[in-house]
């Protein structure tokens, strides 16, 4: 039972939840004295359902009713799940119960505030104010915090990427890579590294244009991308036209089967390269190294490993991967 439009986000929101219509009755004429807007329960199932629907600011909880009382209700709304609409909601207990007990039992089983019947007005007026302020301070808090979060994933993701081809860029990789070099180490396990060279592009962009060296590289880079398979595998533009592919556990038999499919799938863009020495279509030229761990081995032998590696495609007539 909502009385007015809660979606118009404006006035918070009680929940009241009492068996006896006169006690409603009286409460929702008290809070919407208040400014505020109103829903009814008439026990704690009923309660739990609006609870998830409305995600009010405060409930206004009895103690005892039927069905579902009071107390119980409190212990399940605090295991609701919180989520983007749902917020942990103040429970305020309202029961004619004074004993000793029945206080505990109320703050056990979660609510923040007790007020008992007959109920002085002017008491429970304060109490609800101050509830729903803490409870909004605590909701646009939550929504800063996650706002922040969103803002800060988004500022990781624009720092690991290449703008122009959506891979991850050298700070990416370099960190990648120090981490997978610690890991080989620790874990014994062999890591490969391929370095790609376009072939002839400088002539390429003279050709075609930087525009067009531009589109080049973008499909060259989704070509390597989807040349690799494992979710630990990671393609990253390099630098200029260069890209860069560390394969974690991955043996030299592996890691030549990737730089042969990188080459493959990179003949089957065939994008048109007049000027190419070696063949009409854009190709390109891998070095692969792989590395397993050794006291001597540092990382920046592998590299030299890879390059020399890359080198040697170069001298053999480019379109190939050397080992
Ligand atoms: P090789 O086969 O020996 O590798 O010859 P190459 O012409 O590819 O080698 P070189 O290193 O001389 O040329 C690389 C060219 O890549 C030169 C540079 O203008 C071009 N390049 C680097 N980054 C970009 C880029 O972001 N966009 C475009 N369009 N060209 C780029
Ligand atoms: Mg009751
Ligand atoms: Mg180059
Ligand atoms: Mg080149």
């Amino acid at each position: 039972m909502l009385e007015t439009n809660h979606s118009e986000m404006a006035m918070p929101l009680v929940l009241i939840v009492d068996d006896e219509p006169l006690m409603r009755l009286q409460l929702k004429r008290a809070m919407k004295q208040l400014g505020y807007q109103v829903a009814e329960a008439t026990n704690g199932a009923e309660c739990l359902d609006l609870y998830v629907q409305l995600s009010p600011d405060l409930v206004l909880l009895d103690a005892l009713m039927p069905v579902m009382d009071g107390f119980t209700c409190c212990t399940k709304l605090q295991t609701l799940p919180t989520t983007e609409q749902v917020y942990p909601a103040p429970v305020l207990m309202i029961t004619a119960l004074e004993s000793e007990e029945s206080v505990e039992r109320a703050f056990e089983s979660g609510a923040v505030d007790y007020v008992t019947k007959p109920i002085h007005w002017a008491v429970l007026n304060q109490r609800v104010r101050r509830l729903i302020a803490q409870a909004q301070l605590q909701q646009q808090q939550a929504l800063l915090q996650q706002q922040l979060q969103e803002a800060n994933l988004a500022l990781q993701r624009l720092a690991n990427t290449d703008s122009l081809t959506g891979l991850a860029n050298r700070r990416c990789f370099d960190e990648h890579f120090a981490q997978e070099w610690r890991r080989m180490a620790r874990e014994k396990q062999p890591l490969s590294l391929i370095l790609c060279d376009v072939d002839f592009f400088k002539h390429y962009n003279d050709t075609y244009g930087h525009q067009a060296g531009d589109r080049c590289l973008m499909s060259v880079a989704k070509a390597i991308s989807s040349s690799v398979k494992r979710s630990s595998d990671l393609a990253a533009r390099y630098g200029g036209e260069e890209f860069a592919v560390i394969l974690p556990n991955t043996d030299e038999v592996g890691a030549a089967i990737i730089a042969e499919a990188i080459c493959t799938n990179i003949r089957a863009l065939n994008i048109a390269h007049s000027s190419s020495n070696i063949a009409e279509h854009v190709t390109l030229s891998l070095g692969v190294a792989t590395m397993v761990p050794r006291p001597q081995f540092n990382s920046e032998l592998f590299f030299t490993a890879s390059d020399a590696a890359l080198y040697r495609a170069k001298d053999e007539g480019r379109d190939r991967y050397c080992v």
